[in-house]
């Protein structure tokens, strides 16, 4: 089938030619007592972004969801986001495109979105019990079957690349970054294209726009406006010209 990638990977990998959502599968999976599972699809029926947004999901593109269980309070479940979105860029530098991450954890090449993620988990306040980071990253997909102006893929970039060797290489640093968390906000900061920047976030107690000025753990950005330092848990993120 199209998706046996072959990997060699320091978790268990499931294929699928197509699904639903590899993050409802993976959930699926939590609920059957797995972990250390990779759910990967060449194309999702019903891709989801945040807040019940939809994610386009054709043939050819990276949609995947790692199962996990790491041993971190719920509140600190953003610092596995911030990974993801480290090891999701270092993938996506690997196919020879320079990008950057728009906080929270988007991925962009040129302003244009080439990657999201979505993060689910149950658990009690003091321990996680099972977390799902889905990545969705716009591999070998026509940019014309993307949804807005905004979104590019890495086959509009510089071709059709190799999903075996990005899979391969986001696999390994996710790995890599979650035995070593001390690396995850440093890595994040060194590939941030919103630091420095003028932003306005719309989060649920409203705008906040001033400049990006740095991140915190677990994953929060503090930005400087009219009215002091503000520090935002949750938001879309919107880069401002300068
Ligand atoms: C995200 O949501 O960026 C998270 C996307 C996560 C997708 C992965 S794929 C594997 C796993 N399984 C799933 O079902 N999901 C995860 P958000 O920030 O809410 O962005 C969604 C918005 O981006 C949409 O409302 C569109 O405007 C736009 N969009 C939709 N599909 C896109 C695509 N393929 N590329 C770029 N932008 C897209």
């Amino acid at each position: 089938p199209a998706i046996e990638f072959g990997l060699e990977a320091p978790y268990e990998i499931e294929y699928h030619n197509s699904v639903g959502s590899t993050n409802q599968r993976a959930r699926e999976l939590a609920t059957e007592g797995a972990e250390n599972v990779v759910v990967v699809a060449d194309e999702q029926t019903g891709g989801r972004g945040r807040l019940e947004r939809e994610w386009a999901s054709p043939s050819g593109g990276i949609w995947l969801s790692l199962l996990l269980r790491p041993t971190l309070p719920t509140t600190h479940a953003p610092l596995v986001t911030m990974a993801a979105a480290v090891a999701t860029a270092e993938a996506v530098g690997s196919a020879g495109v320079e990008p950057t991450i728009k906080w929270p954890n988007d991925v962009l090449v040129d302003g244009k979105k080439v990657s999201g993620i979505l993060t689910e988990m149950e658990g009690e306040a003091d321990s996680i019990s099972w977390l799902v980071v889905g990545i969705g990253i716009n591999a070998n997909v026509d940019a014309d079957a993307l949804p807005e102006d905004r979104a590019t893929s890495l086959q509009a970039l510089c071709g059709e690349v190799e999903r075996r060797a990005v899979v391969q290489t986001l696999l390994e640093s996710m790995a890599d970054l979650l035995d070593d968390r001390d690396k995850i906000l440093p890595e994040w900061r060194a590939r941030s294209g919103t630091l420095g920047r003028r932003v306005s976030v719309d989060t649920p107690d409203g705008p906040v726009v001033g400049e990006a000025v740095d991140i915190e753990s677990p994953g929060a950005l503090l930005v400087d406006t009219e009215n002091g330092r503000r520090r935002v848990t949750v938001g879309d993120c919107e880069h401002l010209r300068p």
